[in-house]
């Protein structure tokens, strides 16, 4: 059901002369080359939006906390995603998971920093070495179900508890 377009000018990216709109080709396929987000304080919450496709499984993301109170929770909001984890890196040292939510599992990254995983919300319930230290979190949205060829987006909300 293309839409007709009234002043003629025929580039209208969405037309139908597209083959493929997808952007697999995206730089954040790893946790050290993930989408910078701003620091989350607490209360505040990013959304990470993107597409996964066969030939691009995972989208990675990375956001200081401004505020060390509190536990993040990552969660899916709409999309298809088979897994969605997040990291916790201290300031000195990697942080000690204690609790990973109901429906999440202690895992570690691929770099081993400690996280949790889960198929649609986890919260990361941490300790620091130093309750002052400063605190990243990497986060990735996986999808490891897409067919050869699909291309679909997601939302997942990041939140500072
Ligand atoms: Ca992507
Ligand atoms: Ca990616």
């Amino acid at each position: 059901m293309g839409t007709a377009d009234p002043t003629g000018s025929g580039s209208d990216p969405t037309s139908e002369g597209s083959v493929n709109n997808c952007t697999a080709a995206d730089s954040d396929d790893t946790e050290l080359s993930g989408e910078v987000l701003g620091d989350l304080e607490a209360g505040q919450s990013h959304v990470l939006q993107g597409e996964l496709a066969s030939d691009d499984p995972v989208d990675w993301f990375v956001s200081a906390l401004g505020s060390s109170s509190g536990e993040p929770v990552l969660e899916r909001i709409s999309g298809a995603v088979t897994e969605v984890c997040l990291y916790v890196e201290c300031e000195s040292e990697p942080a000690t998971i204690t609790g990973c939510g109901s429906s999440g599992n202690a895992a570690l990254s691929p770099m081993g920093r400690p996280g949790c995983c889960a198929p649609a919300i986890l919260e990361a319930i941490y300790e620091c070495p130093q309750p002052s230290d400063a605190v990243i979190l990497y986060a990735s949205v996986a999808n490891s179900a897409a067919a050869v060829g699909d291309c679909e987006a997601y939302a997942v909300e990041l939140r500072h508890g």
